[in-house]
C-alpha cells in the first residue's frame, strides 16, 4: 500500500479513505455494537454506590471500549482485530510509518458515543506526558531523525468530524498564542455554548466518512471537539515497536493468522524486555560498550537524538524500579502512580519488570541515572498546558545542556 510517509512527518497525520473496505464495514459495526453491550454489562457490574445503573457508561464524556479485557473480544467479534488492528494494510501502514518496520499492537479500543451531549470536547492536547516521557525538544528530534516509535489511529465504523488536529503541531513547541488560548479553556466557562471549535490557531477538522482511517502522531495538538449522542463507534488506539501483553485471553478466539501474529507481537515484546534488562545491568557494570549493544538491539538503527530518548526511558525505568523496591525511597505521588502501571510505549514495563532486579542493584542504578534525572528536572515548578501533566518540576519543553546520552555515558562509564 502506498503511503505518503513524508506527509506524515510533516503535518504529523495522514488521511487514508476507504481504509475499511466496504464488505467488511456492516459486520464490523455489528461486532462493535456487541463488543459495547458487553463491556456495558462489565461497567454496570462496576458501578459505584452512587452511580447510576449504567455506571461509567453513564458518567463518561467519551466511553471507551477495551478490547483486551476478557471477554470483549470471542469468535462472534474476533473481526475487529483481525479485520483492523492486525490486517495485512493497517500492519504495512504502520511498518512505513515507523522508526523500525516492526509494529506491534499496543492498545485496541473503541470510543463510542455518551449518553447525552457534552460540548467543549477534551480541549487541544498532546497524547505525552513529561513525567515519565521526555521533554518535547527531545521527542521532536528524535522523531524528525528517526520517524515515531509509535503512530495511532481513529478509525470510525459511522461518518465522525469529532477530531481536530494543529497540522505540524507534533514538531514544535506550543505557541504563545495557542498557550493563552489553551490556558483559557482551562478555566471554567460559564457558556455552555463554548466549545473548542472557536479555536483559531490553524486548527483543521478532519472530517472522516464511515470506513475512512487518520493515523496521527501522539505528540500532535488535537482535541476531541465536542461528545453528542450522534452514533459513535471509533476504533482508537495504536502500533508501536515495543509491546506488552497482560491480558492475552483474546488471542484464543483469533483466527489462526492472526493469532499467530499476536504470538509473533508478544515473542518481540520479550526480546525488547530483555534488552531493556540488559542495557540497566550495563549501567549497572559501568560497561558502556555492553550498553551500547543492548540499546542498539531496543531501537536498532537509532541516531544521536533517538538514543537520547532511549537513555531518558531508562532513566524512568530505573526511577520506577527504585520506587517499587525500597518503600523508603521519596518519589512524588505521580512517578508512583506512573511506576505502578505500565506505558508500553516507553521503557515503562510495570511493576513485574522491576523485580528482575534486587533492592541493592535498584540502589546502584538510581545512583547512575541521578545525575540524567537532575539534568531533566527544574529548581521551579514547570507548566505547560496542552500536555497531559499537572505542575511539575521537570523540563516540558527544553533539554537542557548535558541531558544527552553521550554525556551521560561519559558520566558514568569514567566512574565518575
Ligand atoms: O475523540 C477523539 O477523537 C479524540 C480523543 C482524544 O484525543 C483523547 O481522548 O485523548
Ligand atoms: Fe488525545
Amino acid at each position: 500500500m502506498k503511503i505518503d510517509i513524508d506527509q506524515f512527518m510533516d503535518q504529523g497525520f495522514l488521511i487514508l479513505r476507504n481504509f475499511i473496505a466496504a464488505d467488511k464495514l456492516e459486520s464490523l459495526r455489528t461486532s462493535c455494537d456487541i463488543a459495547l453491550e458487553r463491556q456495558k454489562a462489565f461497567w454496570a457490574q462496576q458501578r459505584g454506590p452512587d452511580d447510576p445503573s449504567g455506571g461509567k457508561y453513564e458518567k463518561d464524556r467519551q466511553p471507551r471500549v477495551h478490547m483486551e479485557i476478557p471477554g470483549i473480544i470471542d469468535e462472534e467479534t474476533s473481526n475487529i482485530i483481525e479485520d483492523f488492528w492486525v490486517a495485512d494494510d493497517t500492519l504495512d501502514t504502520a511498518a512505513q510509518l515507523l522508526c523500525n518496520p516492526e509494529p506491534n499492537v499496543s492498545s485496541m479500543m473503541m470510543m463510542c458515543n455518551p449518553v447525552r451531549d457534552w460540548p467543549g470536547g477534551t480541549g487541544y492536547h498532546r497524547d505525552i506526558h513529561p513525567i515519565d516521557m521526555a521533554p518535547l525538544d527531545a521527542l521532536v528530534a528524535d522523531f524528525l531523525e528517526n520517524g515515531p516509535r509509535y503512530t495511532q489511529w481513529n478509525v470510525p465504523m459511522y461518518d465522525d468530524n469529532v477530531l481536530w488536529v494543529v497540522p505540524g503541531s507534533h514538531r514544535r513547541r506550543n505557541t504563545e498564542q495557542e498557550n493563552a488560548r489553551f490556558l483559557d479553556d482551562l478555566k471554567p466557562h460559564s457558556d455552555t455554548a463554548y466549545t473548542h471549535l472557536q479555536y483559531t490557531g490553524g486548527g483543521e477538522q478532519v472530517d472522516l466518512k464511515a470506513g475512512d482511517a487518520v493515523v496521527y502522531s501522539n505528540f500532535l495538538l488535537h482535541t476531541g471537539s465536542t461528545y453528542t449522542t450522534k452514533k459513535r463507534r471509533t476504533l482508537h488506539g495504536g502500533h508501536a515497536i515495543f509491546s506488552d501483553y497482560p491480558e492475552f485471553g483474546f488471542t484464543e478466539s483469533l483466527a489462526p493468522k492472526a493469532w499467530a501474529t499476536f504470538e509473533t507481537f508478544a515473542r518481540r515484546g520479550e526480546q525488547k524486555k530483555g534488552a531493556t534488562e540488559a542495557s540497566l545491568r550495563a549501567v549497572i557494570a559501568r560497561d558502556s560498550d555492553a550498553y551500547r549493544t543492548a540499546v542498539e538491539s531496543i531501537q536498532p538503527g537509532a541516531g544521536r537524538s533517538g538514543k537520547t530518548v532511549i537513555a531518558i526511558y531508562l532513566c524512568k525505568a530505573a526511577l520506577h524500579i527504585r520506587a517499587l523496591k525500597d518503600p523508603g525511597f521519596v518519589a512524588t505521588e505521580d512517578t508512583k502512580r506512573r511506576a505502578s502501571v505500565s506505558h508500553n510505549i516507553s521503557l515503562n514495563w510495570g511493576p513485574d519488570f522491576a523485580d528482575r532486579f534486587s533492592l541493592g542493584e535498584s540502589k546502584i542504578l538510581w545512583e547512575r541515572f541521578k545525575p540524567l534525572d537532575a539534568k531533566l528536572s527544574s529548581d521551579i515548578e514547570m507548566f505547560e498546558p496542552a500536555f497531559q501533566s499537572r505542575p511539575m518540576y521537570y523540563y516540558f519543553n527544553e533539554l537542557p545542556e548535558g541531558a544527552d546520552a553521550e554525556s551521560w555515558i561519559t558520566n558514568w562509564s569514567n566512574g565518575s
